[in-house]
Parts: C-alpha cells; structure tokens; sequence
C-alpha cells in the first residue's frame, strides 16, 4: 500500500561520516525520527558502531530524499548526571508543541527500557528533561497537542519476554501527564492480534491530526510461533476527542519487507516505521487528505528508507 522510493535505502552506513572516536566504519543506520523544521526535513539518525553502541545523528535535507549527515553526534545535555547507566539511547520520536520539538526515545539501563525525554527548538542543542517512564516501556509517541490541558501519549509497556529475547510488548497503552515528566496509564487502546500479523505491536510515528480522527502508524510483528519475527507496519484511527478510542484498524499491513534490503540485514525482516512528514495541513490545523506523507522507517535494522502515500489513502487502509 505505501509506495516505496524507487532509490531506497534513503541512507546507509556509508553515508555516515567518521566521527572519532565513536563513528568510524559504522555497522548500520536506522529507525529516525523525522520531522520539518524551517522548511527543511530534519532525520534523527539512530548509529550503531562495531561495538554495538549507539549514537543519535542528525541528517537534513531540501527534499527529503538527499540528505546530508552531520558530523558530530547528538549530545542531550544533562543526561550525563544520570547516576544510573545508559547503555543505548535509541528510536527517536520527535513531535512539536507549542514552537518545541520533544524528542522521545527508548533508554536501555540496568532496569530495564526506559522512555527519555529530551526537546530542542533548533535541532542544534538539545536539552535532556528526564526518565518519564517508571515501567519498561518503548516506543512512546506524544501527540502534537494538549488535551485539557493534559499532555497525551502512546506507549508500549514491555510485558512480554520472546523465548531467548529482551522483553516486549502487545499492547499500546494511552498515557497522561501534566509536565511531562510524570505520566500515568489512562487506558490500553490497542492489542496484538495473536495468530495475524500484528502479535506484538508498538507506535510508529506521533499520531497525526486529520478530520477523521488521530491517524497512528504502528509496528506488527508476526513470530510465527518464535521461528521469524517479522516486522511490519500497520494503521489505526483514534477518537479526535479522546484518543483512547480506537475507531478503525487496517486489517492488513501497509508494508512488510519484499525489497532485498528490508528482508536481509543485521536483522532481516524489519519494516520499522518511525518518521512521518505530512506535506499539508488545513488552517486548522488538520492534514489535507490529499496531502502527500513521507514515511520514514528503519529496513532491516540496517539502513533508512523512504515510501510514500496520501492522508486520504492511510485513513481508507485503516478502515480496511
Ligand atoms: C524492536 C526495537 C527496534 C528494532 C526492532 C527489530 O524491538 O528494538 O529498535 O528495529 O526490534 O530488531
């Protein structure tokens, strides 16, 4: 259904330029967060080097397509008071409130995945706000707006344990807070669907605003009974007013891996969406269904991609 760039992968490990002492010849590239800053595509790049570490990259483009990579790593100041270890800050989600753009990632530590917060208003410094996850829990997507004053997200509390794997999840949970920082469980809105392609499922991208209602991109992975995971992406349709109404699900996916490079990689069958650009909105602040949406989404855990689709054909696949 998502129209896959014809010159996909948008970004690869040899796009990355060496940063010593951390980048040098680096494993892969993948699973950005995405966002338009001053009419430019802002991508934050998640790095891993031969040492499975992982570093947060920024990348620009005019277009979004060709981007340029920055040659230094992103740095959210602060975070290095942590008493606790960080051992991997990664899958960034970049959403804008209010002239600010929060940046919410995963955070492997001792304890567990975190959610960390960090927000910037130029994508040049960036101010790490804290741990706001007491639970393990990934993929957390705030929306773009205040809900009676309330701040709102997606989460995906990690309950699950894959034979041999980390802990993860299948259920995505509506989460509230007044600050930020402290959040709490309003409700789970969305399960797995055991037996289909969406088992385990997690967020994508922040849920975008259209008149239909909030329109969020979601990762399914298919186990196959723990022989393959594999991952692919989906759409749902949320309540305008209270998003933790689930009004419509695609049935189907909407990308799975086909393409060599999503198939085979140092994870093979990965479709992990994670950036949405959405080209128009209204004057009131609602995507143009005939807008056109750039989907950003890590192929393989190796390297970015890009596809393309319309509001309009997202909101009919979620009502397949
Ligand atoms: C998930 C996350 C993603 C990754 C995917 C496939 O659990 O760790 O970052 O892309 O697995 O390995």
């Amino acid at each position: 259904m998502l129209l896959r760039y014809h010159n996909n992968p948008i970004i690869t490990r040899k796009d990355i330029p060496e940063i010593k002492p951390h980048l040098v010849d680096v494993s892969s590239v993948f699973n950005p967060g995405a966002i338009k800053h001053n009419g430019k595509y802002i991508l934050l790049l998640r790095v891993q080097n031969r040492g499975r570490e992982t570093f947060i990259v920024k990348a620009e483009s005019e277009d979004g397509i060709n981007f340029k990579v920055d040659n230094k790593i992103v740095h959210f100041s602060g975070i290095e008071k942590l008493k606790e270890k960080v051992y991997h800050i990664y899958d960034t989600r970049i959403t804008k409130i209010d002239n600010v753009y929060y940046i919410m990632f995963a955070m492997d530590m001792d304890d567990g995945c975190k959610l960390g917060l960090a927000v910037t208003d130029d994508f040049e410094d960036y101010k790490f706000l804290g741990i706001v996850s007491r639970d393990d829990s990934r993929n957390g997507v705030l929306f773009p707006e205040k809900f009676n004053g309330k701040f709102l997200r997606f989460e995906r509390p990690n309950k699950v344990s894959l034979k041999g794997g980390p802990k993860t999840g299948n259920s995505i949970f509506l989460s509230e807070s007044t600050d930020l920082i402290k959040w709490k469980y309003v409700k789970e809105v969305m399960a797995g669907r055991f037996h289909y392609w969406d088992e385990l499922i997690g967020s994508g991208p922040p849920p975008v605003k259209t008149r239909e209602g909030w329109l969020h991109i979601y990762h399914g992975v298919a186990t196959h009974f723990a022989a393959s995971n594999i991952y692919q992406a989906g759409v749902a349709l949320h309540d305008l007013n209270d998003p933790g109404i689930l009004i419509h699900r695609s049935r189907y996916n909407i990308l799975e891996p086909r393409e060599l490079y999503e198939l085979v990689g140092q994870v093979p069958n990965v479709c992990f969406p994670s950036g949405i650009i959405v080209e128009e909105y209204d004057n009131e602040g609602f995507a143009l269904k005939s807008s056109k949406v750039l989907i950003y989404y890590g192929a393989a855990d190796t390297s970015v991609c890009l596809a393309y689709t319309t509001i309009g054909e997202l909101i009919d696949a979620a009502k397949q």
